[in-house]
């Protein structure tokens, strides 16, 4: 048997998998700068990626890929657990004997004529006690590429792992990009993951959404943490105290817009500063004061480029401009840079768009990036990213938000009134869809806590985890959990709410209630703000006080046909539906009458 690790068990899941894939050659992604380079240049070499102007971007490239993968898909991705009730109603389910097979079957020879990389990585700082090591198993230079900004990867992580078991398997076969073959498996009593026949960000990138969130979600059921679709930021106060807030928005929503945002003028001027510590995923535990710590288990930003400019997100776009991998964009061929919807008011006149066909910049009816274009940028690279970014402990949560994209409905912000409540109310989030998942855009469907593509396990068990988690927090040490809603639009269908960085004045109102120091208005969902307690110092041209109150109100006939729509949704569960969850749902009602 080759020896590729000291670790008795990587050494003979790789063999087993070799045997199988049967590459022509194989590679161990050591991490080091030398061997980036060298696939850089092979990779442009076939194709796979272009070289963008060094001089004003070092170090990116432009990527392409099939024009039928540019999204993750959620009707192929599967749990395969033991039995169906195991991942529950809302993921799909395929037995893993069965799947086992069907997947061998299309990996089968898949690498014949390719290379084999191996990827040791680990999620979080290597060391944390919060991080996990992976390996993933790819004949992708564009995965190696992504995964070495994503995540932590080299031989410091084979170190790191000694001889323990405990690592995730993750086996990537690009195979011929073929829509019908294409499965995203995850094996959660078995540590494994196999994706077949995508090229595309969430399918491949194995340690994100397959192992940080669906996997990791399991082990953190199983070990008594959680893994979440949330962010995590820290706003500093003019005092220098810095508080930190968790938010889980559905894909495309706006986490790494708040994760990122610049503060409105009149807030830096009292000496606010807002840090990034991540934009997409937290591992949350608890701390041996007895609050709840988290990490951002990743180590860069696959960040959605459209709409990312100077003014929406400009620690984002910094963050681009070097080291980055943009996916999809359009490019400009006069300066080999690149473009996307939203970036500026001058598309390039002589471009190609996002599938490599030429683009004038004018045709209405073609986009120059595809809508769910990307760029993968290193955390380290944002102007924003918080001193604690690599703290093996994670930073002391003070808040939950949960939120999504509600046209009516859900008022700007509102607070829960416990913890139980709170679980409540993640578990009747909705959002509109967007171009995150392959499939309709702008229908509304039940996301709970954002996490309806990523849990890997029953739904009903996963909130019965929330529950039981609060009942170990003392009420006092507990984040407090909220909703936010900045898509509410009026009747003419404009957001009623300015969002990005005004966010802030809504997070302000959020802490002031975690400390204590501002009232609220007690309301059939719960807690709302006062109108006049939302700061407008600024914006009081553009935000009325009236068009706040609206923002804030809470229909009660819109929400009784709301809670009909949960009780369907709940009923989905049978008795994995926690008794907590039904009785906040029958209060909720009596509440409305
Ligand atoms: P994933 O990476 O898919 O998990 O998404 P994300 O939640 O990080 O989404 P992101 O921050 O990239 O936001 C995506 C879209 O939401 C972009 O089109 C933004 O312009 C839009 N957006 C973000 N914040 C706001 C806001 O406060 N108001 C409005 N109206 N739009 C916003
Ligand atoms: C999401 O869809 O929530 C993402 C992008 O963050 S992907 O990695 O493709 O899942
Ligand atoms: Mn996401």
């Amino acid at each position: 048997m080759q020896k590729f690790t000291n670790n008795a068990s990587v050494n003979e899941w790789i063999e087993d998998k070799i045997n199988l894939v049967k590459p022509d050659n194989i590679v161990l992604i050591d991490g080091s700068k030398e061997q980036i380079e060298a696939l850089r240049a092979e990779a442009c070499s076939t194709g796979e990626m272009i070289k963008l102007n060094q001089d004003l971007l070092p170090d990116c490239y432009l990527h392409r890929t099939a024009v039928n993968d540019v999204a993750r898909v959620e009707g192929r991705t599967f749990i395969c657990a033991p039995t169906k009730e195991l991942a529950g109603p809302t993921n799909n389910w395929m037995d893993p004997d069965e799947a086992y097979k069907m997947l061998y079957d299309i990996a089968r020879d898949s690498y014949k004529g390719r290379t084999m990389y191996i990827i040791p990585y680990s999620m979080g700082p290597v060391g944390s006690r919060f991080s996990k090591i992976g390996f993933e198993l790819t004949d992708s230079i564009y995965v190696v590429l992504n995964m070495c900004i994503m995540t932590r990867v080299g031989l410091k992580v084979i170190e790191a792992l000694g001889d323990s078991n405990d690592w995730v398997r993750g086996l990537h076969c690009k195979c011929a990009i073929d829509e019908e073959k294409r499965y995203i498996c995850q094996f959660p009593q078995d540590n494994t993951i196999i994706s077949v026949n995508s090229g595309y960000g969430g399918n491949v990138l194995l340690g994100k959404k397959c192992f940080a969130l669906r996997i990791a979600s399991y082990q953190g059921w199983k070990e008594g943490w959680q893994a979440e679709h949330m962010l995590i930021l820290g706003v500093e106060k003019p005092t220098g105290e810095v508080e930190y807030i968790c938010a889980a928005f559905p894909s495309a929503c706006g986490k790494t817009n708040l994760a990122m945002l610049i503060p409105p003028k009149a807030y830096q001027e009292k000496g606010y500063k807002v840090w990034c510590v991540g934009d997409d995923i937290s591992w949350i535990r608890k701390g041996e004061d007895g609050r709840l710590y988290a990490i951002n288990p990743e180590n860069g930003f696959f960040g959605v480029a459209p709409g990312t400019n100077e003014k929406s997100n400009p620690n984002a776009l910094a963050a681009t401009r070097k080291g980055t991998i943009f996916t999809n964009v359009a490019l400009n061929l006069d300066n080999n840079t690149v473009w996307w919807e939203g970036l500026d008011k001058n598309p390039p006149a002589n471009a190609m768009e996002w599938t490599g066909k030429p683009w004038n910049g004018q045709t209405s009816d073609q986009k120059g990036a595809h809508p769910n274009s990307r760029f993968t940028a290193p955390a380290e690279n944002c102007p924003c990213i918080s001193s604690e970014f690599e703290n093996p402990q994670g930073v002391p949560i003070s808040a939950f938000v949960f939120g999504g994209r509600r046209a009516k409905l859900a008022p700007l912000v509102y607070q829960s009134r416990d913890w139980n409540h709170g679980v409540f109310v993640g578990s009747i989030m909705a959002s509109e869809t967007t171009a995150a998942a392959s499939g309709a855009v702008g229908v509304v469907r039940r996301d709970p806590m954002a996490m309806l593509p990523f849990c890997g396990y029953n739904m009903g068990d996963y909130w019965q985890h929330w529950i039981d988690i609060g009942k170990t927090l003392d009420p006092d040490k507990a984040p407090k959990i909220f909703n936010v809603n900045w898509f509410r639009k009026d009747d003419d269908g404009n957001f009623m709410w300015p969002g990005f960085g005004d966010n802030l004045r809504v997070l302000e109102w959020i802490l002031d209630r975690c400390d204590g120091k501002v009232d609220a208005d007690e309301v059939p969902i719960g807690y709302v703000p006062k109108a006049e307690d939302i700061n407008r110092e600024g914006i009081e041209d553009e935000v009325s006080l009236d068009s706040l109150k609206a923002m804030l109100e809470v229909d009660k006939g819109l929400w009784k046909t709301e809670a009909e729509g949960i009780a369907e949704f709940y009923a989905k569960f049978g008795d994995k539906l926690p008794k907590v969850l039904a009785d906040e749902l029958a209060t909720l009602n009596e509440n409305l009458k």
